[in-house]
């Protein structure tokens, strides 16, 4: 035992033994107000360097070189759904999946992806999607398309495995828009996978470009291999996710650039699922000269000659952003919020060779 005096510091030293030890002020009453702390062994529980504790406990997933190899998800975006009445079925599967390279989780999907496949659809369209919850399910699930116009408690009611719904709407709106499972908590649904894009374009389409992508960023609360993410972690008030990413896998787009020509226009649907992080959404070596974000338009050749940077998207906010690359090398695909690149928030462009002649010292 140790007394310090107000202004005094007092050193002494302990064994931590690898189940560790708790400690307390013992000045009678002040443990009970707070004054009480633990120590963990790191090494044990932990990765070595890593602080113990809490803040640790979910840093410390080790990748598993035995983890299946991720599912690459294809970045194009499909063309509109021809006709204006659109037939969908959404099957739910709770499943794993492969996040990170090493990393695998009990994720909660709709179609069998996360994100869930786009739907692209235009304003004045009707649609009848038929959500299916399998009896082999565990969970009772739920769809919310931020595209709808609909009461919440009739076609975002949750089913039962073996029950399935029809959640009909009319597509009145254009834009960029979430669909999500509202099922409680649902956080949890979210941050377990249940997602996806659905555009709406205008009645007459989109001007044409030469290049279309689709792009979810959202977080991956992973604390342990193939574990469904941790609804305790998601639900911090400063979400500390493990894996921020681009279409359900960290970095994907790092180990598979997206190939474009020099002097192209490249469109890019992007939509920030969330649950809980912000998006600066930004592309390295290029500048946004048209972007349409939640019906807000900059448009190509403004008078000013106005350009964007970076997309700023709150959770469940989406945008359409163009560009050009103006010569070969690599443009990496960022948030520019730059604590989670490292996270897996990572791709890149590889416009004409890639800047080869470059790397050569030309
Ligand atoms: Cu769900």
């Amino acid at each position: 035992m140790l007394d310090a005096e107000a202004g005094a510091t007092a050193t002494a030293e302990v064994v931590v033994p690898d189940e560790g030890l708790t400690f307390i002020c013992s000045v009678p009453g002040h443990a009970d107000g707070g004054m009480r702390g633990e120590l963990t062994v790191a090494g044990i529980t932990g990765s070595p360097g890593e602080p113990a504790g809490d803040a640790a406990a979910h840093h410390s997933l080790e990748p598993d070189p035995a983890a299946s190899e991720y599912v690459f998800h294809d970045p194009a975006a499909p063309p509109r759904a021809e006709g204006k009445v659109h037939d969908i079925e959404l099957v739910v599967a709770e499943r794993e999946m492969t996040v990170a390279e090493g990393v695998t989780q009990t994720v909660w999907t709709f179609g069998d992806s996360v994100p869930a496949p786009v739907i692209r659809v235009a304003v004045g369209d009707a649609l009848r999607v038929r959500l299916v919850n399998p009896e082999s399910n565990q969970l009772p699930h739920s769809i919310d398309f931020h595209a709808s116009l609909v009461a919440w408690n009739d076609e975002m009611r949750s089913i039962e495995p073996g029950e399935e719904l029809v959640y009909e709407f009319s597509a009145e709106y254009a834009g960029v828009y979430m669909f999500h499972c509202g099922t409680a908590p649902t956080l949890h649904h979210i941050a377990a996978g249940m997602y996806g894009m659905i555009i709406v374009e205008p009645r007459n389409g989109l001007p044409p470009v030469d290049h279309e992508y689709a792009l979810v960023q959202s977080e991956w609360y992973a604390v342990e291999q193939g574990a469904v993410p941790s609804l305790e972690v998601a639900a911090a008030g400063a979400p500390d996710p493990e894996f921020v990413v681009f279409n359900g896998v960290a970095n994907q787009y790092v180990d598979n650039p997206i190939d474009v020509p020099v002097n192209e226009t490249v469109r890019i649907f992007v939509l920030n699922a969330g649950p809980s992080v912000d998006s600066s959404f930004h592309v390295v070596g290029t500048i946004f000269d048209s972007v349409i974000k939640e019906g807000v338009v900059l448009e190509r050749g403004n008078e000013g000659n106005w350009g964007s940077q970076a997309v700023n998207l709150s959770p469940a906010q989406g945008a359409i952003v163009e560009m050009h690359f103006v010569e070969d090398g690599l443009y990496p695909i960022v948030t520019h919020a730059f604590n989670l690149v490292g996270k897996g928030a990572l791709g890149l462009f590889q416009a004409g060779d890639g800047g080869a002649a470059a790397e050569d010292g030309h």
